[in-house]
């Protein structure tokens, strides 16, 4: 039998790799000290956030899934057919599906993945499904401006779908940069379909980041694991605990490692010292109001022109353009 080709290939942007000692070194000399939480998803910590999105507390996933489920059809027709569509990181697949289903002839899917390996799996996946949708993957880093491959059929915009409330693991002014590049990704035509997690009764909220199987603080705890594995720090998984705690006032769920007892952990030959009850910042998932939502895609040259909530409005959808 004849070999099957991929009829589709890559582009590699090639982003700057991570550096992984660097951040932690400056995480830790930072007062209060502070990890970053894109370094959560590596295999295994991928694995546990699809384990948290499939418990009961953790309403986020499930809700934006009925959500879109649900105003599909309504927000395609406000989208207009003949799209490209540039979907930021690339998760289980579930949502892009209902997306390229719901539109009217896509003309093209471009998943943008600052992995490579991710980017090419979920690429050949989605191409099986969707044969007649031209699949244009690029591996880039998408805080920044994509510089996109031109579909062979011309669209009428750009899409840039954003789902999982990812927006609201960014600081205020990491949301704004992003908001920004991502208006220059869309080009001057384009729109972008944003999840965002809403402010909410604080203890749905709470319940949903402390859940009771305790994946979350095994998702938290991974970060640790994963930094002695790749860069050699000698953390104690037995000397940290996980804490999530809803800053209302500030909108935002944070997420911190609190040190146990004092300790010293070493990084890269040098010590870092813990007091006991020390915390430090690993996560923040921000929880939005309108008005302030508003507020932060202005601030990136963008409008919200259309919105879409579920019935308790625990979570939205939010339709922007420059
Ligand atoms: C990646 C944005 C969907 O902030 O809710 C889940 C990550 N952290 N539980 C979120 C996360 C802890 C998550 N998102």
């Amino acid at each position: 039998t004849a070999p099957v080709l991929p009829s589709w290939r890559l582009t590699d942007l090639r982003p700057t790799p991570d550096d992984i000692v660097g951040d932690t070194l400056a995480g830790l000399s930072a007062t209060p000290k502070r990890l970053p939480s894109k370094y959560f998803y590596d295999a295994r910590g991928s694995q546990l956030f699809e384990r948290i999105t499939r418990q009961p507390e953790y309403y986020v996933t499930r809700v934006e899934l009925e959500l879109l489920e649900q105003r599909l059809p309504e927000i395609a027709q406000t989208i207009g057919a003949d799209v490209h569509v540039v979907e930021y990181g690339s998760g289980s697949g579930r949502k892009t599906r209902l997306l390229l289903d719901a539109l009217t002839r896509p003309v093209a899917y471009t998943p943008v993945e600052i992995s490579r390996t991710t980017v090419i799996e979920s690429t050949a996946r989605l191409a099986e499904e969707f044969p007649r949708i031209e699949m244009l993957p690029v591996c880039a880093d998408f805080t920044k401006p994509v510089p996109l491959p031109e579909p062979l059929h011309d669209a009428q915009r750009t899409l840039v779908f954003f789902p999982g409330s990812t927006l609201g693991n960014f600081s205020d002014e990491g949301a704004v940069e992003l908001l920004a590049a991502m208006r220059e990704t869309m080009g001057p035509n384009g729109q972008a379909l944003v999840g965002i997690d809403l402010d909410k009764d604080p203890s749905l909220v709470e319940a949903a980041y402390n859940d009771a199987a305790g994946v979350t603080a095994a998702f938290t705890l991974n970060l640790l694991t994963r930094l002695n594995r790749e860069i050699g720090s000698d953390f104690d998984l037995d000397g940290f605990r996980h804490r999530a705690v809803y800053a209302r006032d500030r909108g935002r769920i944070e997420t911190d490692l609190v040190s146990l007892r004092a300790q010293t952990v070493h990084v890269a030959g040098r010590a870092f010292e813990f007091e006991a009850d020390e915390s430090m910042r690993v996560e923040i998932s921000c929880k939005y109001e309108d008005a302030p939502f508003a507020e932060l895609a202005a601030r990136a040259g963008l409008r919200v022109i259309d919105g879409w909530n579920d019935s308790r409005n625990w979570f939205g959808l939010r339709l922007l353009q420059p």
